[in-house]
């Protein structure tokens, strides 16, 4: 059996502790852990609203102390191919083109990443940036300091005991001043080099990459990536458990519709998993991988998935549109994005006719690639608490909604267009980022200290 129990890192233990006793005076270390400790409150007040803290409710199901983290049994069939023996080619004629999962293995060794991100490194160097650990319940970013962050991942009255911990999942770490440096530590795999997203323009193209970390239990909600777009998810320290569901099969199935299942990694493997393995499940079985560190798994467009981190895990997720898959992305964003798609399709006539041709084929017969008919689109059923998948007007963040055969929906984390609660801002990568308390200066007009030195 495999066992991936999280370590305990004595180091950053340490590093933590001290960190929090600058001065060494027994004043300032109760100081500065009360501060921490109402920092890490507020953060899962505002992520999780409808859990109390004092009444129990991060803990009420056990799951800590039940065997979720265990992968007894567990068959991982994915094919694992070295990317030495696997052309950009090859992949895409045998793996993009029919849309199927792989793991890539290989892709990260020559990355400094490979080598920094660990606790260590990472608290020294991003210890005091703000990482996002989830959205409030108006969709905006809720943040926490990685130092913060980590003291919550160790921190036994935390992380070790919650049901699905908070997990870092931050769409703009490569905008902000602070954390930017992470993207020079990692390059793009040539396989999913081609980006014809960025012809939308780097203001108006959804948010497509995103800095992962989090300790067992944490994880990813079972959903299908916005706008049919594919993703590649390289693991640089750390073990994810996935389980992937082809294209079509039904919502209904493998989503009910019951309280907790869509959010949490840890309920659905915890309660759907096992039906899954019934001899009457109805529709095709999950797809399961163990994906290890060094390991890139490829997400084809339009398969359901959900992750559930085994330990604490790093990682970097991509989302894009190759010339292969663009068809059906093109389908899914004159739907969902009829703006964006307009200029979109602008740029695409310029440097890339042959798709725009495709484009206005499409248009023509008045039929997505998918075979559905644009006009039958929005019969999408969604959960109450969000809207259409690629619907500009879907505002939660953590929601997830789909077709019943699947169609593209709104994953937990990876949220393209989160609403500003009175739709002032336009940006969306800004305002995944925006803080509260920017908005409000924004609304009232008080100039941030950034715009302040500017004016100056
Ligand atoms: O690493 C994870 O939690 C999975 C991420 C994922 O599915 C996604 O980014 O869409
Ligand atoms: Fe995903």
């Amino acid at each position: 059996m495999r066992s991936f129990e999280p370590l305990a890192s004595t180091l950053v233990a340490k590093q933590i502790k001290k960190a929090g006793a600058a001065t060494d005076s027994d004043d300032t270390v109760t100081t500065s852990f009360r501060r921490r400790e109402r920092k890490i409150r507020a953060a899962k007040r505002a992520a999780r609203g409808e859990l109390s803290i004092t009444k129990g409710d991060w803990r009420k199901h056990g799951f800590a102390k039940s065997n979720v983290l265990s992968t007894e049994g567990i068959v991982d069939s994915v094919e694992r191919v070295h990317c030495s023996e696997l052309s950009v080619e090859d992949f895409v004629e045998r793996f993009e083109r029919p849309r199927l999962p792989v793991v890539i293995t290989g892709l990260c060794d020559t990355w400094r990443a490979a080598k920094d991100w660990n606790e260590e490194t990472l608290l020294q160097r991003y210890g005091d940036h703000k990482f996002k650990v989830g959205s409030d319940d108006d969709g905006y970013a809720v943040r926490l300091k990685l130092k913060h962050y980590l003291a919550y991942v160790h921190d036994r009255e935390h992380a070790p005991a919650d049901d699905s911990p908070l997990y870092i999942f931050d769409g703009t770490f490569a905008d902000r001043r602070g954390s930017r440096g992470l993207r020079r530590e990692y390059e793009v795999p040539p396989h999913f080099r081609e980006d014809l997203m960025r012809l939308a323009g780097d203001k108006r193209r959804p948010p497509y990459r995103w800095l992962v970390m989090g300790p067992g239990r944490s994880g990813s909600g079972l959903h299908i990536d916005p706008l049919a777009t594919s993703a590649w998810n390289a693991l640089v320290q750390g073990h994810k458990r996935w389980a992937l569901f082809p294209p079509g099969t039904p919502r209904h199935v493998v989503l009910p519709r019951e309280k907790g299942l869509e959010r949490e990694a840890v309920s659905w493997f915890t309660r759907m998993y096992p039906r899954t393995q019934a001899p009457d499940w109805p529709t095709a079985r999950p797809i399961d991988i163990i994906q290890g560190p060094g390991e890139t798994v490829y997400v084809p467009g339009g398969w359901w998935h959900t992750v559930l981190n085994l330990d604490l895990t790093i990682a970097v997720t991509h989302n894009y549109c190759s010339t292969s898959t663009f068809p059906a992305i093109w389908a899914h964003t004159r739907r969902g994005r009829p703006k964006m798609s307009a200029r979109w399709l602008a740029q695409i006539r310029k440097e890339r006719p042959d798709l725009a041709a495709l484009a206005d084929e499409l248009a023509q017969r008045g039929e997505d690639e998918d075979g559905t008919s644009s006009s039958s689109s929005s019969s999408s059923s969604s959960s109450s608490s969000s809207s259409s998948s690629d619907s500009s007007s879907s505002r939660s963040g953590d929601a997830t909604s789909a077709d019943e055969d699947g169609e593209v929906n709104q994953p937990p984390r990876k949220q393209l267009k989160p609403n500003p609660p009175d739709g002032v801002l336009s940006n969306t990568d800004r305002r995944e980022g925006m803080s509260r308390r920017v908005l409000r200066r924004f609304r009232t007009g008080a100039p941030s200290w950034r715009l302040r030195m500017k004016l100056a």
